[in-house]
């Protein structure tokens, strides 16, 4: 009798998982799909973000793209454009964004998302409130139930004057849900100063946030408060990279 064949071994078997960094680079090369030429771009911030930042200059180099001008949503992501050469504007000048590509930290079923956590979240919210198109870009990691309630940060912007005043009215806003809040610090154990020159304090929630509208406007109300993380409704659609492929959730 002859012998049986071998077992048959699929390419995809044979080859490692893609790792987290890879799953973000696919995210964001397909978000990049859909940047036109002529259009000004809200550039994200974050190692997700950076990607499409890549991508679009890399395209842009090609002659595949012409005419585009960026707008970038941290000091870090203006200095990688200009390193890459992509032409960079403000909202000043572009008041309209056609389309903003960005990472996120959280983003729950009906695509609201917590952002912030690397400490661009008012650039990144005023970038992507004034874009007629907002594509998140994510690996799956990042999708939660329900937005604050993974036990990780969410930040909010706040002056420095009497910061430890204002974080103490915030956990005070939050009293019965468990709430910690603490001011972040760098490395150097210094409060870490955002790109605005103010603080950021993390509010850590036990169980989740509760009603996000109205989480929002009782933290807005509070003086000396400058954002918070949470984007409510802002984005369009959410690209999610998984070991199973590529998803995209839309409104
Ligand atoms: C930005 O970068 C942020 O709003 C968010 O905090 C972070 C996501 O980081 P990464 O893409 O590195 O996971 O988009």
């Amino acid at each position: 009798a002859s012998a049986s064949p071998p077992p048959m071994v699929t390419p995809a078997a044979s080859q490692p998982p893609l790792t987290q960094d890879e799953l973000k680079k696919i995210a964001a090369y397909k978000a990049v799909e859909h940047v036109q030429s002529g259009m000004v771009i809200g550039l994200g911030t974050g190692s997700t973000a950076k990607h499409a930042v890549g991508r679009i200059a890399e395209l842009m180099k090609q002659g595949k793209l012409i005419g585009i001008v960026g707008i970038a949503t941290s000091t870090k992501t203006y200095e990688q454009a200009t390193s890459l050469g992509i032409p960079l504007s403000d909202l000043d000048t572009h008041p309209i964004v056609d389309l903003s590509i960005d990472g996120a930290d959280e983003v729950d079923p009906d695509l609201n998302l917590v952002k912030g956590r690397g400490g661009s979240l008012l650039r990144e919210k005023m970038v992507e409130s004034a874009s007629k198109k907002f594509i998140v870009i994510v690996d799956e990691s990042k999708l939660v139930g329900h937005i604050g309630g993974s036990g990780l940060a969410m930040p909010v912007e706040v002056i420095p004057f009497c910061w430890s005043h204002s974080l103490i009215r915030l956990k005070a806003l939050f009293a019965g849900s468990g709430c910690v809040a603490k001011l972040r610090t760098g490395d150097d154990g210094e409060a870490y100063v955002s790109d605005n020159g103010n603080y950021i304090i993390d509010l850590y929630f036990e169980r989740d946030i509760g009603d996000l509208n109205e989480a929002s406007d009782r933290i807005l109300r509070l003086p000396g408060i400058v954002e918070h993380g949470m984007f409510i409704g802002l984005a369009s659609s959410v690209i999610v990279a998984g070991v199973h492929g590529v998803t995209v959730k839309t409104k």
